[in-house]
């Protein structure tokens, strides 16, 4: 081979670019782009055979995706639509400061919204379509700091009145307020999804989007006009539930979805990545996953700069500069954008000699371009295969001026003074004059201006208003009660763990013509370890593509089976995900009027541990079904150790307001529960759900008692009595799920000790707790009255004894219920971390076994002066129990 001269090397290369590019030129003039991507992908492809290494690139320049030549202009009158808008920020300004004047301290953002004012205005306009549009209308997910922009439209939409703007963040006020954020809870007529525990939105999204697919594929509802819109902001970004399923909703071809990323580079504390670029960070990231990603970086006013920069400098320098340095322009005059900006060469400062600093401060952000957004959407919308991202660049408090505009502090900006006021309002031009503005007043035109026609008319061809909810669903009158009466006869002498009783129920539902079809069973990655893989082949796995594959085991019975119209959502190792399934499917019956009815199945300890927020935005969300923790119980679940072996959940659980617990120990407990909870969510329809612990100790289920019901569902009954109630001494002991047995033989061993003790089963401490605080208040509230008596006072009202509990669970919550028995109650429980062992081993360890609960009975009996401390000692000798054992609760 010639050495060729470095000269005369980029000169051959100038040429030969040339040549090159003349040809693609050909073959893009022909019109044709596909086939320009096939030549390109074909050329790097025979490049790699011949051993030329191309370097990796998921990014492309710092440009707007869509070009200038490309876009169609926007439908509608852009100048009404700017009016609303300003009038709409005007609002949600005025809200926000108006309240902190009310209320020194009470909060709220006017920057979040002032920066995504246009993403939103271009979406309520032109794209969201409300719930009579055919398909049941588009499911948005609205990022929760920009709650005031919402209740800003409501107001100029005249669905919220200016009373209740009085009154953002002040729910507690006469007459009602709004909400600080998206909570279905408390606007149950306004919002519908809960978003403002930043992450949970975006995840809550995709799965969202899978679950209208499933509905549709399963024949249960037709979703296919619905898209599905999540808007995040760019810090949001960070937390892993934003971006830790785009890879599901890639794979699954999720077109239905779209993501809007309002990029103003900041978050709360300071810039996103000052050091760096969020938004090609975000492009790659998206794109390596599978998505469209288009990209509005610049206005239209950018866009005659960009034609004239034919070397290629100005786009270079776009993407040379970190966010940091991009928030600094926001923050400066034109001069300082003019130096440092275009500074940097001749021929960047030769294309903006024509524009004064006051204009180049206004050149527009593609962000904040109602044209560039709405193309966006449009493409977004005309997508198909592939579910789609927007990165939008806005900047934070747009429009604040110096009140807080592209500065660090403008997340927490609150308070605006009267010159600020002036500023913004003659900004966006609204009518408010200089002697009323120091008041920051509300302003709504009259109900025939433009504004508001324009506005109403808008949103009703496109469906109605959003957000907005309503429930229009058939309650489920189906009879389900027979499917549950095998339960109440127990096993017969066979032994079975309340897991396999309750695949059983769940198999008894699945095959029911009526309900049959609406049960959602949801297992991440689990089934085989809950014995759940029968279901496999009798429901199939969904899969909107089917099983495209021969499945190894085939030939066996219960094979893999994926199909399109599968019921179980196997998730794979994602408790987020699957949580988000259950959301989804929990709040059918809201956002689609279909009661689908979800059972999601895990690792009791990958629950509330790993996902209790997921579970929060569940319960606000309204959610019905049943959380079914497996394999749970600190001692019952053997070997798996201090990462498995789950003792606290339950007290987890207690913490949210509309979900009830339960503890079952036997298979008749269980059927009753489930039983009576779908009674309540879906014929009754209550907005509660359930979380259930099952275990997988297996023994004997017995029949059911008479009467035990009601007591069941209360949170405890009397199991069995003593044999000898006149004995002199008497105990009362309490036992749930595992470890109700445990007690059961401690009643036989106390025996032993002339002590005759009544075993109760306890269901859910946290009812009983519950009820226990709701009687104390009523009886405060209600001196005059009768007082009433708790359920747990109630049932002990002649039960003679002293008092023991134990459970697989922390001795909390035993403990929780103390104050509504006659008399002190010992606790025994699992505080502590667990231990690979088995189960009489780890019984023994957290002191939960029939040995202990003896122990702790004949102790309470001597502390209370019946009995001769000696009889304890030689209990402790006799019971084979270590007294200078480690404390389990700390070791
Ligand atoms: C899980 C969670 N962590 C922290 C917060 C507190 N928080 C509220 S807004 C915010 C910054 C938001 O920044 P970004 O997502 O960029 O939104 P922007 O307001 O800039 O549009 C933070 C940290 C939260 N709401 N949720
Ligand atoms: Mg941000």
């Amino acid at each position: 081979m010639r050495n060729i001269a470095p000269q005369e090397n980029s000169e051959l290369e100038a040429l030969e670019q040339r040549e090159w590019r003349e040809s693609l030129d050909y073959v893009i003039q022909q019109g044709d782009r596909d086939r320009v991507h096939r030549l390109l992908s074909s050329l790097r492809d025979y490049a790699r055979a011949s051993g030329v290494s191309l370097p990796f690139s998921a990014v492309t320049p710092y440009l707007n995706t869509i070009r200038a030549e490309d876009e169609t202009p926007l439908p509608g009158s852009q100048e009404i639509e700017r009016r609303i808008k300003s009038l709409v920020r005007w609002n949600a300004m005025a809200m926000v400061v108006r309240a902190n004047r009310a209320s020194d301290g009470i909060g709220g953002h006017i920057s979040t919204y002032a920066s995504a004012a246009t993403l939103y205005e271009v979406g309520f306009n032109h794209f969201f379509r409300g719930k009579n549009k055919d398909g049941g209308g588009d499911i948005i997910y609205f990022q929760g700091h920009a709650s005031p922009g919402m209740y800003a439209r409501a107001y100029l939409e005249g669905r919220i009145p200016v009373e209740k703007l009085h009154n953002f963040r002040r729910e507690l006020a006469p007459g009602g307020g709004l909400s600080s954020y998206p909570h279905p809870w408390l606007m149950p007529d306004f919002w519908e999804y809960p978003t403002v525990s930043m992450g949970l939105g975006p995840i809550m999204s995709i799965y969202q989007a899978r679950f209208n697919r499933y509905l549709e594929d399963r024949g249960l509802k037709k979703t296919s006009g619905s898209k599905v819109w999540a808007f995040l902001g760019d810090g949001e970004t960070d937390e892993p539930e934003s971006l830790g399923a785009i890879g599901l909703a890639a794979r699954e071809k999720l077109d239905n979805l779209i993501f809007v990323i309002n990029c103003n580079l900041q978050r709360l504390d300071g810039p996103v990545r000052g050091n760096g670029q969020i938004i090609q960070e975000l492009e790659a990231i998206f794109r390596g996953a599978g998505w469209n990603v288009i990209k509005v970086i610049w206005g239209s006013d950018w866009d005659p700069l960009l034609a004239a920069d034919r070397d290629g400098v100005l786009v270079k320098r776009m993407g040379e500069i970190v966010d940091g340095q991009y928030q600094k322009y926001a923050v400066e005059d034109g001069a300082y954008m003019r130096e440092h900006f275009f500074g940097v060469d001749p021929r960047l400062l030769d294309m903006v000699k024509h524009l004064s600093d006051e204009q180049l401060k206004k050149l527009r952000l593609g962000g904040h371009d109602p044209v560039k957004v709405y193309n966006a959407y449009k493409a977004a919308l005309e997508t198909t295969g592939q579910p789609t991202v927007i990165l939008a660049r806005t900047i934070k408090g747009y429009g604040l001026g110096e009140a807080g505009e592209g500065k660090n502090i403008t997340h927490q900006q609150k308070k605006m003074n009267e010159s600020d006021l002036r500023v913004f309002r003659t900004r966006f031009g609204i009518p408010i004059s200089d002697d009323e503005i120091a008041d920051a007043p509300f302003y709504r035109p009259p109900d025939d201006s433009p504004e508001l026609q324009y506005l109403r008319e808008r949103r009703k061809a496109l469906g109605g208003y959003v957000p907005s909810r309503s429930v229009k669903v058939e309650p489920l009158n189906a009879p389900i009660d027979p499917l549950f009466e095998e339960f109440a006869k127990g096993t017969e002498g066979r032994k079975a763990s309340t897991t396999m009783v309750f695949v059983r129920i769940l198999s008894k539902l699945l095959r029911d013509k009526e309900i049959g079809e609406l049960v959602v069973p949801i297992i991440p990655d689990e089934a085989r370890t809950f014995g759940m893989e029968s279901l496999f082949r009798a429901i199939g796995i969904y899969s909107h593509v089917g099983q495209k594959y021969e499945p190894v085991d085939m030939d066996t019975l219960l094979y893999y089976k994926e199909a399109q119209n599968g019921q179980i959502l196997e998730e794979g190792i994602t408790e987020a995900g699957s949580m988000s399934s259950f959301i989804a499917a929990g709040t059918a019956y809201a956002t689609h009027g279909v009661n689908t009815i979800p059972f999601f199945i895990y690792y009791s300890m990958f629950g509330f541990q790993r996902v209790a927020d997921l579970i929060w935005a569940a319960a606000d969300s309204r959610v019905r079904g049943f959380l079914v923790g497996a394999t749970a119980g600190r001692t019952t679940l053997a070997g798996e150790g201090l990462q498995h072996q789950d003792g606290h959940t339950h007290v987890y659980s207690l913490s949210t307001p509309n979900c009830l617990s339960y503890d079952p120990a036997y298979a008749y407990e269980l059927a009753v529960i489930i039983q009576d909870g779908i009674r309540r969510m879906y014929r009754e329809q209550e907005s509660i759900f359930y979380y259930l612990t099952v275990m997988n100790e297996q023994y004997e289920m017995p029949p059911m008692p008479e009467g035990v019901r009601e007591g069941i569902l209360k949170g405890m009954y009397r199991l069995r009595p003593t044999t000898n109630p006149k004995a002199k001494l008497r105990a009362q002991l309490f036992g749930s799920g595992a470890i109700l047995n445990e007690v059961l033989k401690a009643q036989t061993l106390l025996e032993k000790y002339n002590v005759a003790a009544d075993v109760w089963s306890v269901t859910s401490y946290q009812e009983l707790y519950r009820d226990g605080h709701a009687c104390d208040r009523w009886n405060m509230l209600h001196p005059a009255d009768a007082p009433r008596l708790s359920y747990v006072a109630q049932c002990m009202k002649d039960a003679p004894g002293v008092l023991v509990a134990a459970s697989d669970y922390l001795k909390v919550l035993p403990d929780s219920i103390d104050q509504w028995m006659p008399r002190r109650m010992r606790s025994l429980g699992t505080d502590g971390f667990g231990r690979s062992e088995d189960r009489a081993r780890l019984r023994d360890f957290f002191e939960v076994d029939s040995r202990f609960v003896t122990l702790a009975t004949l102790a309470e009996l001597a502390h209370d002066g019946q009995l001769d401390r000696k009889v304890v000692a030689q209990a402790i000798k006799d019971l084979d129990i270590n007294p200078e054992k480690l404390n389990p609760a700390k070791s």
